[in-house]
């Protein structure tokens, strides 16, 4: 791949478009680097063409295995040097050799972030049914069971270096008096303390709610007031993760995301976009308002506790693709996240803080939607290309013709594990 020549072609209009923002605004110091040293982690079950349940329609040249899921997101890393690792989820994608898979990353430049677990599916040599459920199931064998792949992920993910187990449950019920709410919320509690006895002393849980689907009724770890709960009866390590897609239509997210940043129980994020439900869009695709307002909360209370941007939370993509190239959606949600913290690098707190004080609420919202109208393209362009990555990552894979070259190199009708 040609970045150099790809790069040299667009200098001159990428020097222009940077010129011309210095002009216009004032960069803080330090932000390319803050810029340069966010690192978004791609799933390894986003990486092939997604679907709903009417049907799947694929693009062709998918990853088939683990090796090639990784080729994929270091791939991606060499376009932009922004998604340097990568979130496994099991059993979709168990590494039979994990130290040649953990070289193989490391040639590509990847980490391993959290692993996932899936007790929402049946494998075919399961003995016992997740269908009613799996840590809040009335059987003490299927709970067991469900315990027991949880630690078996932590296993996994040791071997590979991940530093966290990300749980998400599909347990709930479809109809009214289907399930006595508080016996299925005792029991995912106590299934989760076996779980968290079993993480390494340098491991986080994170623990993801969803409002609905699967179960249409009610979902046990169903919003962000239970997950809180139930991590805070778990200790220190158990955290909530925030997955963009998973609130109630028109929910505050920035609200939530500030108030558990504040209490500490902030754990991680899966990001995308959505209009209706779980619609795992790319990120900034229909709310880029509402992400930018979401990084502003997330640079302020990151701030407030003098936290590591890059390293003191779990950033992560968590996206389906039924009409896109995979990789292309990948590429145009990384570089959404990337605007949104940049934007939100952007804010004069202080000028906030002022006009929050006086109450002077149009000096609020002017200064907000000031930094959120201002093109920052250029100085993401500017972070990647000091890096060594692409001025335009979706132009350099459309000009190398990458799909083309995968469909021949692994065929037109693979089709990779996943949702
Ligand atoms: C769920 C949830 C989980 C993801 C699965 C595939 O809706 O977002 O994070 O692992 O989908
Ligand atoms: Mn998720
Ligand atoms: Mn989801």
């Amino acid at each position: 791949m040609n970045i150099l020549n790809h790069n040299e072609a667009l200098l001159a209009q990428h020097t222009r478009r940077l010129d011309f923002l210095k002009s216009e605004v004032n960069l803080p110091a330090g932000i390319l680097q803050k810029l340069k040293d966010f690192q978004i982690a791609i799933p390894s079950w986003a990486l092939g063409t997604g679907g709903t349940r009417f049907g799947r329609f694929s693009g062709g040249g998918e990853p088939r295995n683990l090796e090639e899921k990784i080729a994929d997101v270091g791939l991606l890393h060499q376009l932009n040097q922004s998604s340097g690792a990568i979130s496994l989820h099991i059993p979709w994608d168990i590494p039979t050799d994990p130290a040649a898979i953990r070289t193989l990353a490391a040639q590509h430049g990847l980490a391993f972030d959290a692993v996932n677990s899936n007790t929402f599916q049946d494998q075919a040599d399961q003995a016992h049914s997740y269908k009613f459920g799996s840590l809040q199931h009335v059987s003490a064998a299927t709970r067991k069971q469900a315990i027991d792949h949880n630690i078996e992920v932590i296993k996994h993910g040791v071997e590979l270096g991940s530093k966290a187990l990300t749980v998400w449950l599909s347990d709930g019920s479809c109809f009214p008096g289907q399930l006595n709410f508080r016996k299925a919320y005792e029991r995912t509690v106590d299934s989760l303390r076996e779980i968290y006895a079993a993480l390494p002393a340098d491991w986080s849980l994170y623990l993801e709610y969803k409002a609905y689907e699967p179960n249409f009724y009610s979902t046990t770890v169903g919003d962000w007031g239970a997950s809180y709960s139930m991590v805070n009866k778990l200790g220190p390590q158990a955290k909530t993760l925030v997955d963009l897609g998973h609130h109630l239509p028109n929910a505050n997210i920035e609200q939530i995301v500030s108030i558990l940043l504040m209490e500490g129980k902030l754990g991680g994020f899966h990001f995308n976009d959505s209009k209706y439900g779980d619609d795992d869009l790319t990120a900034g695709s229909i709310k880029p308002y509402q992400l930018f307002l979401i990084f502003n909360e997330l640079v302020d209370g990151l701030d407030a506790k003098g936290m590591n941007h890059a390293k003191d939370l779990g950033w992560m993509i968590d996206a389906s693709h039924n009409v896109k190239d995979p990789l292309e959606d990948l590429l145009q949600s990384v570089e959404a996240i990337q605007i949104a913290y940049a934007q939100a690098l952007l804010v004069d707190r202080k000028a906030l803080e002022e006009a929050r004080e006086a109450n002077d609420v149009v000096r609020c919202q002017e200064i907000l939607q000031a930094v959120f109208r201002t093109d920052v393209r250029a100085l993401v362009a500017q972070a990647r290309l000091e890096l060594g990555g692409a001025l335009d990552p979706i132009a350099l894979f459309r000009q190398e013709n990458m799909r083309e070259k995968l469909i021949k190199a692994r065929g037109a009708k693979t089709v990779a594990t996943g949702l």
